[in-house]
């Protein structure tokens, strides 16, 4: 256990200057919550195992962490800013989401929120686009945005990939992305597939008169990535994917430092790792918010009716995360001040059939993206693509799957083949 009692302060107010995180704390067998609480306050601030005699009682009411407040298992702990570095996410996350999973004094631990103070929220770049920029690049005024993600998701030569977005984009999808395991592999050499996929994205664009956003993914080492982004940049691309949590906080933040007149599309891929575990790990909001503050114009957060875990009000919280001024509960409630608002993407088992209810739980600004559930369609790609758009032409004026099934066979077979929601 850390030392005696230092960082217990219930009933204290957190300061506005502080960083304030819940954690849901389950404290090893014969350690009380209190016990557990106090040993997390003090490995993630100044404190470790046992008392040094480096550490002065005036030293420790300047630095440490406090716990403010328990409820059963919910800890509030509160963060003095002098702790952080600003504009670093890496050294918050190694504070505040560092050693502490690892202690022998908890069972389980999860990170469940996180608020950031204002001098800190403003050290971020923060979105460069967010929803109205992304709206403008796209010349899409209100109604969400409908995307695919090319299938099979690797393996395709860069001709076979950019055929298969323009197809979805003449069906009827807005951007077509490449995913997250699809970077610059021999069968598709990035440079190769981009040209392809910009010259067909132009082509869809003539042909359809309507504004179509190919996001090619860019992942890779911090150098290759940023060589990616100026290479789309200059090949007149307005989008680029980042897995974010593969290439973590610091590249993101460097690529995001360059302000390329890019659209950040943030994939998730290993999220799952450390946030489907309701017992420890770290909360989606939690990466949510993050993601925000560092600079991601459209980020994955679950769909609530896919294929991949994630309740309603888990989903919720991350799309308020992203899309509000002002959002949480309490002491732990984030004001965004002028952080530009960011776009919700819900991705994962998704078809046509889904599309009223997205657009009942996440309204207009969002994202919604189809993988099989576009390119799996009876007829294929393209019929896919307008099933989609259909039955989103449907929710919009609030007309049935069923009747609007009578004027699109498309839409018709998709609902035949998937049902809907
Ligand atoms: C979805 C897909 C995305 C997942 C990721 O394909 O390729 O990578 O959405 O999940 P499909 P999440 O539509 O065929 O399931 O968006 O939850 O991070
Ligand atoms: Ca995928």
């Amino acid at each position: 256990m850390a030392e005696k009692y230092f960082y217990l302060e219930l009933g204290k107010e957190p300061k506005d200057s502080d960083f304030v995180a819940l954690f849901k704390i389950e404290p090893v067998e014969g350690k009380s919550v209190e016990e557990a609480a106090n040993s997390v306050a003090a490995e993630s601030s100044i404190g470790t195992w046992t008392e040094v005699a480096t550490m002065s009682e005036s030293f420790r009411e300047t630095f440490k962490a406090r716990v403010t407040r328990i409820e059963g298992n919910y800890v509030e702990i509160a963060y003095p800013s002098i702790l952080f570095e600003k504009g670093n996410m890496s050294q918050i996350y190694s504070s505040v989401a560092g050693n502490i999973f690892g202690m022998k004094d908890v069972k389980n631990l999860r990170l469940e929120s996180l608020k950031t103070p204002k001098d800190f929220v403003e050290s971020f770049d923060g979105p460069k686009y967010g929803i109205d920029g992304i709206r403008e690049k796209l010349k899409i005024k209100k109604r969400p945005i409908v995307g695919t993600i090319v299938k099979p998701k690797i393996g395709l030569d860069p001709e076979s990939q950019s055929q298969v977005m323009y197809e979805a984009m003449v069906g009827g999808v807005d951007v077509v992305k490449d995913d997250e395991n699809l970077t610059s592999q021999e069968f598709c050499p990035f440079e190769e597939r981009l040209k392809k996929c910009l010259e067909k994205r132009k082509k869809a664009e003539d042909e359809t008169g309507e504004g179509k956003g190919y996001i090619p993914n860019i992942t890779a080492p911090l150098d290759i990535m940023l060589k990616r982004a100026e290479l789309v940049e200059k090949m007149g691309g307005i989008f680029a994917m980042v897995d974010i949590i593969t290439v973590g906080w610091s590249a993101l933040q460097s690529l995001r430092k360059e302000s390329f007149n890019l659209v950040l599309h943030g994939h998730r891929a290993m999220h799952g790792a450390f946030t489907r575990n309701k017992l420890h790990g770290i909360s989606m909001e939690v990466i949510a918010r993050s993601a925000r503050l560092v600079g991601i114009d459209q980020l994955h957060i679950g769909t609530a009716v896919g294929k991949m875990e994630g309740k309603r009000d888990e989903v919720e919280k991350c799309a308020d995360a992203l899309r509000l001024k002002e959002e949480g509960e309490g002491r732990l409630r984030q004001n965004w001040f002028s952080v530009k608002r960011a776009m919700p993407i819900a991705s994962g088992g998704l078809h046509p059939g889904h599309i009223p209810a997205l657009y009942e739980i996440f309204g207009d600004d969002c994202i919604f993206q189809f993988g099989g559930g576009i390119h799996g369609h009876p007829e294929g790609t393209k019929s896919g693509a307008k099933a989609v758009r259909d039955s989103l032409n449907a929710s919009l004026r609030h007309i049935s799957l069923s009747s609007a099934a009578e004027d699109s066979r498309e839409l018709k077979m998709a609902l035949e083949k998937w049902g809907s929601v």
